[in-house]
């Protein structure tokens, strides 16, 4: 019983979707040298150009935004027109592919792009080290001054029009799992007294920054968000968040955003301080267009569908494992188990 899933969906006039699983965005570490997507990440995205909408691998706006090796750009011509490949053979197939913008904040790590600091909204790091590279331990940030701020909204758009002349059907902005706009909206990491903290306003006040300039750079049916009510990944969860995520979400509700997305690892997760899943926190603060992800199966997914907990199901490991998920699923074929050595190869 997955029928409901291999419905066309319609994000809005501009974009029409095939079927409603996305392929979630998947950090692959695969990038070359100049963080140039290359022809095997062509090959990978174009063998799954059958799912309704993929959303690529996280991808840095601007090299301070790196915290992991080999992550893909979308800020120098290369990497524009290396991504343009990616496009076209999905588009060939008859895909839709968005793009993930990403700027990692305080997990950034200045020995990827031999700076001199990480910036973040305040001088609070994280514990521990990068993920595989345990010489690298997280850095004390440097908080953005304003000027700064004013620059990262200023990229974000830039590296927005540099997806969409890659060929991108649209760009998914990363504010979620801790990276730099998750940071600005939970007390974790934002200490801040200006107009970028303290307030459920001030602090979901870059975010929403970002989310504009991009929309008025590329067009709001062009423009998806993905977030973290809960904090789980990078951040620890504090009983104010909730009421910057309220405020967050009545804002979105004025926008009209192609889909909203939540960032999430497991959807059975309970926070206290949201009175249950994140899913199910967003649903009730937002009316629109809602991702769902976390631990799905195609039959889980579908019953949530059904019950309206959300109506777009996102799939992550299962797609690393099984290039053809969506033809297994519809045909009812056995899924190929994940496990983590899949992410040594790119197929
Ligand atoms: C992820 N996830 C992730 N999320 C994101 O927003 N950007 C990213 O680049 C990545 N990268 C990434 C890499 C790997 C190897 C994993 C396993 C996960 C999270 C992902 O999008 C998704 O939310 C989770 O995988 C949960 O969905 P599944 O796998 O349970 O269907
Ligand atoms: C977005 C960049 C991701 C980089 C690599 C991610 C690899 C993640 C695989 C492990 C999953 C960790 C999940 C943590 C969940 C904690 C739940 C309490």
């Amino acid at each position: 019983m997955t029928e409901n899933l291999f419905q066309p969906f319609a994000l809005n006039q501009a974009i029409k979707l095939q079927n409603r699983i996305a392929m979630a965005p998947l950090t692959r570490c695969m990038a070359d040298d100049e963080l140039v997507p290359t022809q095997l990440s062509v090959d990978y995205y174009a063998r799954r150009a059958d799912t309704g909408l993929i959303i690529t691998e996280a991808t840095i706006i601007r090299p301070d935004g790196q915290g992991y090796p080999n992550t893909p750009g979308i800020f120098s011509q290369a990497q524009i027109d290396g991504w343009k490949k990616v496009t076209e053979a999905v588009h060939a197939k008859g895909g839709t592919i968005f793009l993930q913008l990403w700027h990692c904040g305080r997990v950034s790590h200045p020995f990827f792009y031999k700076g001199e600091h990480v910036l973040a909204p305040s001088a609070e790091k994280v514990e521990g080290t990068v993920p595989r590279m345990r010489e690298l331990e997280y850095q004390v940030p440097k908080p953005a001054t304003k000027e700064e701020i004013a620059q990262l909204v200023a990229d974000y758009a830039t590296a927005a029009k540099n997806a969409i002349q890659a060929g991108f059907d649209g760009v998914e902005i990363h504010g979620a799992n801790g990276y730099l706009l998750d940071q600005f909206l939970h007390h974790d990491a934002n200490k801040r007294d200006d107009e970028f903290g303290g307030s459920p306003e001030n602090m979901a006040r870059f975010p929403l920054q970002v989310v504009d300039a991009i929309i008025e750079r590329i067009g709001a049916e062009r423009t998806a968000l993905r977030v973290s009510p809960g904090a789980y990944f990078n951040m620890q969860g504090h009983q104010e968040d909730r009421a910057v995520f309220e405020f967050l979400l009545k804002e979105l509700n004025k926008r009209d955003l192609a889909y909203l997305h939540l960032g999430l690892f497991d959807d059975s997760m309970q926070f206290d301080y949201l009175d249950g899943s994140a899913t199910d926190f967003v649903r009730k603060h937002y009316d629109k267009t809602l991702m769902g992800v976390g631990g799905y199966s195609a039959e889980t997914g579908s019953e949530a569908i059904a019950q309206e907990r959300f109506d777009l199901l996102a799939i992550g490991r299962p797609f690393i494992a099984n290039p053809d998920y969506i033809a297994k699923v519809k045909s009812g074929e056995s899924l190929t188990e994940y496990n983590e050595t899949m992410l040594a190869e790119l197929y």
